[in-house]
């Protein structure tokens, strides 16, 4: 018997065809103009023999072992059964908290989990955390936690890079060229946080290289931009774009072309920027040709990108990427400040955006409804650290450090929840982090799958996938809200988040708090006539729950009118005024200033990386890692399945070199290589292009991780995870951002055996008793 149930990922909605219980296929949502490629492997995945079939606890753990400094991953799982698991977890709970304190249990549990809202992992950890006591949570995330700290003391919000930005029906009209840092990835343009009913990145770039937008992909990557797009590749080596910005600057200035009106009207702080950028104050002024020996683009092509910025009605755009890196905040600030000169900030498809590449639906037409969501409650423990500072808290408990103007303690963790996250794929540094590990007592980690999190836990709890529950898909950056059906019977022993966390909760005497006493069915009615409420509020009509969940799916009208960005306080700054401290944009920051960061002082700067290809390290490691977002699956997730094993060379990640490097290192396309520093080394397969910058090797991120030696902090990934060579460092004391990008590395050639990949089968299991 054949069913067809509408569902959605986070990589697009989709018709789920279901044989005789068995997800065989799935078909692209109908209204999806560029279905996801990914697609395909969700029905591997969901069937995968990496599953976990039930709760199982580490062998150690089992037998008392919680002192630290004992190394996770390397002992075999005995499996416990369901009450068991609940009774352990409920108990370690109380322990921790009645004996150290709430904020020893961390629960941040950072990650993407599935596009569901309601069965959204993290989040039902969240409440239920909040429930029995309190925990510490994670503020702000991987994707651009500098920039989402800095923005709001610049321009007031956030928004411009999580929420409305320029759109692209404008760009097409109105920019004739669009200039982008970071380029437009449309591999990155198939993911939409919460699902998404329709991709739009290709169409709206085509449509804008049709109406004759010129587009400059400023990027180490030419395939940034896609071919179609005709645009200019400038190559610049990465971590420099601050430089290129500043030199860019520096001829409108010169030659008077910056817009002194808008810079008047609308700013506060150009005299110091300026300043700066002629060199008056320490004698370096940053000319073309200083930024040419910086960021390796030559001045000529620096001074004409400047002139036509000038020239042209100019949109300028980073990828969220740019400040995932050593000074993170500065390149972001920089936009900003060059947008401010160029004067076409609040002009409709002008001035600046951030991450129009970097995910589906940044740009797109729709109306800002907040995203259907499981709200939050309110966290007992009140504690908190900046998300990339995970490492750092387990190193420092107790220990003082900054962030964004304030003085802050790091918790003493106990115990660690995970939930719909893995930070064995989003963090840096996996062998520091593995040693950190070590201190913790206790770890719990709920996986669908044998992840490295799953496989370096104390207990794990076997959750379901999202083919298996009810829920509904929702996303502020789609104009659709999804119904997710039920598809399949839940694999083996495995549970909804919700069902086993009420028992929990049970366990804590916190039941209906927790479950606020509604089943699955009530609380997606809840939730979907809140995001119903939100709609109606802001004028959109949504159908009453039923309709909708019949439907399989509703639509929300675009506006006929594009939004632009701060087009009422361009109009008239003294009565729209930006929620900053002078009500402008802010080119100098007294605040920023204030805060006394010799990281991140008080107008956009450059500031040399640790790990460049201009600084001293590049001597021993003379390659920049780029680890850029995976064409072939979601951060972690599909990795087991075929779209992500069919791109693996010899069951490795791939690594692109360009051809004189590759050559240089006697090394050939599909060769086997070892990619290391002094933080670790993985293997990698060989990919030889012409479309990189000399000097810059690039790694997709997601091969999970996969040590030679189980719990040896060190050995060597076998698998191709990148994130075993990537320095763990806050962007600056400011925003305290993960600053993967900025990572040094050698390569050669692999001469060993060549060791198997284990990870996509279940790890060592013994027999209970045994
Ligand atoms: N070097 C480097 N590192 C990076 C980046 C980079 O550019 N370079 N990018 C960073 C960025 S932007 C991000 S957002 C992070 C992403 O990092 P994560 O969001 O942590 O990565 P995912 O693989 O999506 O992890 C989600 C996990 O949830 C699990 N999961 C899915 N559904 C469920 C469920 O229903 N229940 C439970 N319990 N689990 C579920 C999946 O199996 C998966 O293991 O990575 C960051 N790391
Ligand atoms: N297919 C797929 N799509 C995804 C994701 C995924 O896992 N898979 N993850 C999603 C998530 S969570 C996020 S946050 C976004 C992230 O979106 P982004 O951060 O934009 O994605 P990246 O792929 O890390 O980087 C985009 C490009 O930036 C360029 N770049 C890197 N460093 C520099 C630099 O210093 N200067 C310049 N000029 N360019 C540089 C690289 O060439 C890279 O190809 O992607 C989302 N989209
Ligand atoms: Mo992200």
């Amino acid at each position: 018997m054949t069913e067809l149930k509408p569902h959605a990922a986070h990589w697009g909605a989709f018709t789920a065809v279901v044989d005789n219980g068995r997800l065989t296929t799935v078909q692209p949502f109908p209204g999806d103009p560029n279905p996801p490629a990914l697609l395909a492997s969700i029905p591997d995945a969901v069937h995968s023999p990496v599953r976990i079939d039930r709760p199982y606890v580490r062998k150690g753990w089992l037998a008392g072992d919680r002192a630290g400094g004992t190394p996770r991953g390397g002992e075999p799982f005995v499996p416990v059964d369901w009450d068991t698991t609940i009774r352990l977890v409920a108990g370690e709970v109380a322990r921790v908290r009645d004996r150290f304190g709430p904020a020893s249990i961390f629960g941040g549990s950072y990650g993407w989990s599935s596009a569901g809202r309601f069965h959204h992992a993290r989040s039902q950890l969240h409440r239920l955390l909040a429930t029995a006591g309190g925990f510490t949570a994670q503020l702000t995330n991987y994707s651009y936690a500098a920039g989402m700290t800095l923005m709001p003391h610049i321009v007031g919000t956030n928004a411009v890079i999580e929420g409305p930005v320029v759109e692209w029906r404008d760009i097409v009209v109105h920019a004739k060229q669009l200039v982008c840092f970071g380029g437009i990835t449309l591999r990155n343009g198939q993911i939409t946080s919460g699902g998404a009913g329709r991709h739009e990145m290709a169409y709206w770039l085509r449509r804008a290289a049709e109406a004759g937008v010129k587009l400059v992909n400023i990027s180490p990557i030419r395939t940034d931009m896609p071919d179609f797009a005709q645009a200019e590749w400038i190559p610049i080596r990465p971590g420099t774009d601050t430089a290129l910005m500043l030199g860019m600057a520096h001829v409108l200035i010169a030659e008077g072309r910056h817009d002194a009106v808008f810079l008047d009207r609308c700013t506060t702080g150009f005299g110091r920027l300026r300043a700066y950028v002629l060199g008056e104050a320490d004698g370096t002024a940053r000319t073309p040709a200083w930024a040419a020996a910086i960021t390796g683009v030559p001045e000529a092509t620096i001074i004409r990108l400047a002139r036509d910025c000038a020239a042209l009605p100019t949109m300028l755009s980073a990828a969220w990427s740019v400040q995932r890196a050593e000074h993170g905040e500065q390149p972001f600030w920089m936009l900003a400040a060059l947008a401010a000169m160029l004067g076409h900030i609040g002009q409709p498809g002008q001035g600046f955006a951030y991450g129009m590449g970097s995910m589906n639906g940044m740009g797109t037409p729709r109306l800002e409804i907040p995203s259907i969501g499981l709200p939050a409650l309110p966290n007992p423990a009140n504690s908190f650290i900046p998300v990339a500072r995970v490492t750092e808290m387990l190193e420092r408990p107790g220990q003082d450090y900054d962030y964004n103007g304030r003085r802050l303690t790091y918790p003493d963790a106990r115990m660690i929840w995970w939930a719909g996250g893995n930070p064995f794929h989003h963090h840096q540094d996996l062998n520091r982090l593995l040693r950190a590990w070590a201190r913790v007592e206790t770890i719990v980690v709920s996986e669908p799958w044998w992840t490295a999190p799953a496989r370096h836990a104390d207990i794990v709890l076997p959750a379901t996938t999202t083919l298996e529950r009810d829920d509904i898909g929702s996303s502020a950056r789609d104009r659709h809200i999804l119904a997710m059906k039920q598809a399949i019977q839940p694999f083996a022993q495995a549970r909804n988040e919700f069902d086993y966390l009420a028992d929990v909760a049970d366990a804590l005497g916190v039941r209906d708090r927790y479950t606020m006493q509604r089943d699955v069915p009530a609380w997606l009615r809840v939730l979907y006539q809140r995001g119903r409420d939100a709609g109606a509020r802001m004028g959109a009509e949504l159908p009453d729950f039923d309709t909708f969940w019949a439907a399989g799916a509703v639509e929300v009208a675009a506006p006929a009118q594009a939004s632009v960005p701060f087009a009422d306080f361009v109009r008239n700054p003294a009565a729209a005024p930006l929620n900053t401290p002078s009500g402008r944009i802010e080119i100098f920051s007294e605040r920023i200033a204030g805060f006394g960061y010799d990281d991140c002082p008080g107008h956009p700067v450059w500031l040399a990386p640790r790990e460049y290809l201009g600084g001293e390290r590049a001597g021993t490691y003379p390659l920049h890692l780029l680890s850029v977002q995976p064409a072939t699956r979601l951060h972690g997730q599909l990795d087991q399945a075929r779209v992500s094993l069919a791109s693996k060379i010899e069951d490795r990640e791939p690594i692109l070199m360009q051809a004189a490097d590759a050559a240089a290192r006697g090394l050939a396309e599909g060769d086997i290589v070892r990619v290391f520093n002094d933080r670790g080394a993985c293997l990698a397969g060989l990919r030889v292009t012409d479309g990189l910058l000399p000097g810059v090797a690039v790694m997709a991120t997601g091969a999970w991780f996969d040590p030679l030696e189980p719990g040896v902090p060190g050995s060597l990934c076998v698998h191709g995870n990148p994130n075993v060579l990537t320095q763990d460092v806050g962007t600056s004391r400011l925003g305290q951002g993960p600053s993967a990008q900025s990572c040094l590395v050698q390569v050669e050639a692999w001469r060993g055996a060549l060791p198997p990949v284990k990870v996509h089968a279940p790890p060592p299991i013994e027999p209970a008793g045994a």
